[in-house]
């Protein structure tokens, strides 16, 4: 693994904005299912998935049938990982509030969670059951009341939907579900098909076709943010073991080549160690090929002179996920500013959080955690402001209001309230 003082590190974001080709032939899948609806899904998963689809929704016999084919152990942890997201975004969930001012008037904000939400779960590799929890349950908790899903017709190395992608959603909550995936999934949930009705918001993973697709419906309806490679930055000083820090550094790197990796340390002996470790844990990884490749294109060890400027490091990467494994975590809590997840002291390893604790898996990655947050509750539901002025408020204020319009020479402003002010100013003198 390369190691170097962190001074020396070059960052370089990317973001995938797909080639001319590839940009085009999305645009050219959307129009077609705007235009042909239903009879263009079922060309494209013959072209793309070499799947004859009959009918496009899952039915709840298949969906029972799923929860016959996986087992015991499987379900038990679905329901727990389930029941522990839904408990944690209970929490973040907020309320409708309305203000009473002295003066009478009403201010307030109105929270309605969005009327129907598109899930998409890719067919490849990276066919989550836990992905469809972290999408799913933040709006099932924000109230929205059409949860659906949309998959390719077929899963690598599984004929069919995946049971697993199946019993998850059902356990999310979410039974509207069509087996139709890639560019042309976006497009039915952006414009609605026969079949699909349309979505007002599209969330969830996927391959390029299904970035730019999102990107190029944004507006039409909303998207979630477009997820980069997945990250995990490690600050552990020499009260850390190395054999922890180098497991956790392959729980990411086995994700995606393009993952990366990376320890900040001010300790030589760490430092050394994470490396031969990383060497010695690789040789054993079903995935090492992916997580050999992302360890040495992406992974690093970034020496630092001291913990305080390893934070410094750590908030210009603005990682997605960020392990604390130093002798007082919570000590350096309030000065990372920038990360999508912090998961602090040796019991906290990444996976928990991925699969378990409850904080949502989705997270800002490629140093977007500068702006942005993990996926929560409040990405699914919407606010309507509140005004009710009382006579005397407007009475009170409506000179100011009058002065603003005139400013802007718009005077039609200024008299909708003058014309008020007129009528009831003298009739109260
Ligand atoms: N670490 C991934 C999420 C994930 N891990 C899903 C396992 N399954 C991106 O945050
Ligand atoms: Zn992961």
């Amino acid at each position: 693994m390369r190691m170097m003082p962190a001074s020396e590190f070059s960052l370089q974001r990317q973001v995938e904005y797909g080639s001319e080709e590839q940009n085009r032939s999305v645009k050219s899948i959307i129009e077609s299912v705007r235009l042909e609806g239903d009879a263009a899904l079922r060309r494209f998963a013959q072209q793309f998935d070499g799947v004859a689809v009959g009918e496009l929704r899952v039915s709840e016999a298949e969906i029972e049938a799923a929860y016959a084919q996986v087992d015991e152990s499987f379900l038990a942890a679905i329901r727990g990982a389930a029941a522990n997201i839904r408990r944690f975004h209970e929490k973040q969930k907020r309320t409708s509030w309305m203000d009473l001012q002295p003066d009478g008037s009403i201010l307030g904000q109105v929270m309605r969670p969005l009327k129907r939400v598109g899930l998409y779960v890719p067919g490849g590799k990276a066919a989550y059951p836990s992905s469809v929890l972290m999408n799913a349950i933040p709006a099932q908790v924000a109230g929205v009341p059409e949860i659906v899903m949309v998959t390719p017709p077929a899963t690598a190395g599984v004929e069919g939907i995946d049971p697993h992608i199946l019993v998850a959603a059902a356990e999310a909550g979410v039974r509207e579900i069509y087996r139709v995936g890639g560019a042309q999934a976006v497009a039915a949930l952006a414009y609605g098909t026969e079949s699909i009705p349309a979505a007002d918001k599209i969330v969830g993973p996927g391959n390029i076709y299904v970035a730019l697709a999102k990107r190029y419906v944004f507006g039409v309806v909303d998207i979630d943010s477009i997820a980069g490679p997945s990250e995990i930055v490690v600050l552990a000083d020499d009260t850390a073991d190395a054999a922890y820090v180098a497991a956790d550094l392959l729980s990411q790197a086995e994700h995606d080549e393009m993952a990366s990796a990376i320890l900040v340390t001010p300790s030589q002996q760490l430092a050394q160690a994470v490396a031969a470790e990383v060497a010695r844990q690789l040789e054993s990884l079903p995935k090492r090929d992916i997580a050999a490749q992302s360890i040495r294109d992406n992974g690093a060890i970034l020496t630092v002179a001291s913990l305080e400027e390893g934070v410094r490091v750590v908030n210009q990467l603005a990682p997605e996920h960020l392990e604390i494994l130093v002798a007082d975590p919570f000590q350096y809590l309030s000065a990372i500013e920038n990360a999508g997840a912090i998961f602090l002291g040796p019991y906290s390893s990444e996976p928990v959080g991925d699969y378990f604790a409850g904080p949502n898996h989705v997270l800002p990655t490629n140093g977007t955690a500068r702006f942005s947050s993990p996926l929560n509750v409040d990405h699914f539901m919407k606010k309507s402001s509140v005004i009710y002025y009382s006579k005397e408020a407007l009475l009170q204020n409506g000179e100011q209001i009058i002065a603003l319009a005139q400013h802007e020479g718009l005077e039609a402003h200024a008299r909708a309230i003058q014309i008020r002010l007129q009528k009831e100013g003298n009739a109260r003198g």
